[in-house]
């Protein structure tokens, strides 16, 4: 049998020391988290709330670091990643991940939701605890709901309330065929851009706007280029705090029953920064020289949606359709209040 060679058994002491303090099954590590935003982005305060909780959770056996601005992988890698476990949590939006939950995909439609208040008010219960059910099944695992807010069309150099504003113009939507159709369904002409790339291609020209909500108008700095931001308030979307199954199956129960208290308790505060941030953004825009329009009636838009709500009336999956039934139980319980 071949002798170790010093240099070879100093190289396993750091090995042997983490087995000994954590015990044969829990490797020491530091958990990767994915953000598409900046780290002063109320998402990323929420994950590092979380990231601070893994540490605890764990007594320090793991850490978590939060990724800022897509780093780690590209957006659409994201739900792969989280399978394989090369990245162990991230926060994902529904544009461009609805279709691979096909009963997410409901949440994606537009004016379906009047505000958050009304969104969570649904997402804090059974549909929210349906959804984390179908997650699961494609191998992650839900934490939590964050706010995504309400988004609405901005454009280089004017408003866009009336069906007649939109012909014809270049708008940026996400790579989701729900919103594909939307813009299409307006008479505007939708390309898809990856987030990160929607700057340039508004200085390019390549489009002529885009829709979103204001922190991202604001923080990717889109305002500078396309200073015309109208109140269409088509979608009022959440955004998911997510943990990879295969990483998940490391941790304890105990752990794991922690880990979702800390999920939950990142949302709650995710959520404050969320309003705290929008409180005074319009103040603050209006400095930069933006210009605010109303949109007055949404009747006239919302009407040119209704081939895309038709498809999710006759939607084969069964979950796609229990969704809409609870989402349109909530409606008329709220109207009848
Ligand atoms: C931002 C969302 C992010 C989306 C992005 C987009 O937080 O998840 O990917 O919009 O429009 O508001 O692509």
């Amino acid at each position: 049998m071949p002798i170790p060679s010093a240099r070879c058994l100093l190289g396993a002491l750091p090995l042997m020391a983490a087995l000994l303090l954590g015990g044969l099954s829990a490797e020491a590590r530091e958990m990767k988290g994915w953000s598409i935003h900046a780290d002063d982005y109320p998402v990323n305060l929420g994950m590092q709330r979380f990231a601070d909780a893994v540490a605890r959770v764990t007594k320090g056996r793991d850490t978590a670091r939060v990724h800022p601005s897509g780093q780690l992988a590209p957006q659409n890698a994201v739900l792969d990643k989280l399978r394989t476990g090369e990245i162990d949590f991230a926060e994902i939006g529904i544009v461009g991940y609805g279709d691979h939950v096909p009963a997410l995909k409901v949440l994606g439609l537009p004016y379906i939701f009047h505000d958050s208040t009304q969104m969570f008010s649904l997402l804090d219960g059974a549909l929210g605890e349906l959804l984390a059910t179908e997650l699961e099944k494609v191998d992650v695992i839900l934490l939590g709901w964050y706010d995504g807010g309400t988004r609405n069309f901005y454009h280089r150099d004017r408003k866009l309330a009336k069906i007649a504003d939109f012909r014809g113009e270049k708008l940026r939507v996400g790579q989701t065929q729900t919103h594909i159709e939307m813009v299409r369904s307006l008479g505007a002409q939708p390309v898809t851009l990856a987030f990160k790339d929607v700057y340039a291609g508004l200085e390019r020209g390549e489009i002529d706007g885009a829709e979103n909500n204001l922190p991202s108008y604001e923080s990717m700095g889109h305002y500078k280029l396309a200073p015309h931001y109208t109140f269409t308030q088509h979608l009022v979307t959440p955004e998911m705090l997510l943990f990879s199954k295969k990483s998940w199956q490391q941790l304890s129960p105990q752990e794991q029953a922690q880990l979702r208290e800390a999920g939950r308790e990142s949302a709650r505060f995710m959520r404050e920064e969320w309003n705290r941030r929008v409180k005074d953004i319009q103040a603050r825009l209006s400095k930069q020289g933006v210009q605010f329009h109303a949109a007055g009636d949404h009747g006239p838009l919302m009407r040119r949606m209704k081939p895309l709500y038709e498809s999710f009336w006759s939607a084969k999956d069964p979950v796609s359709r229990q969704v809409v039934a609870l989402i349109l139980a909530n409606l008329s319980a709220s109207a009848a209040r």
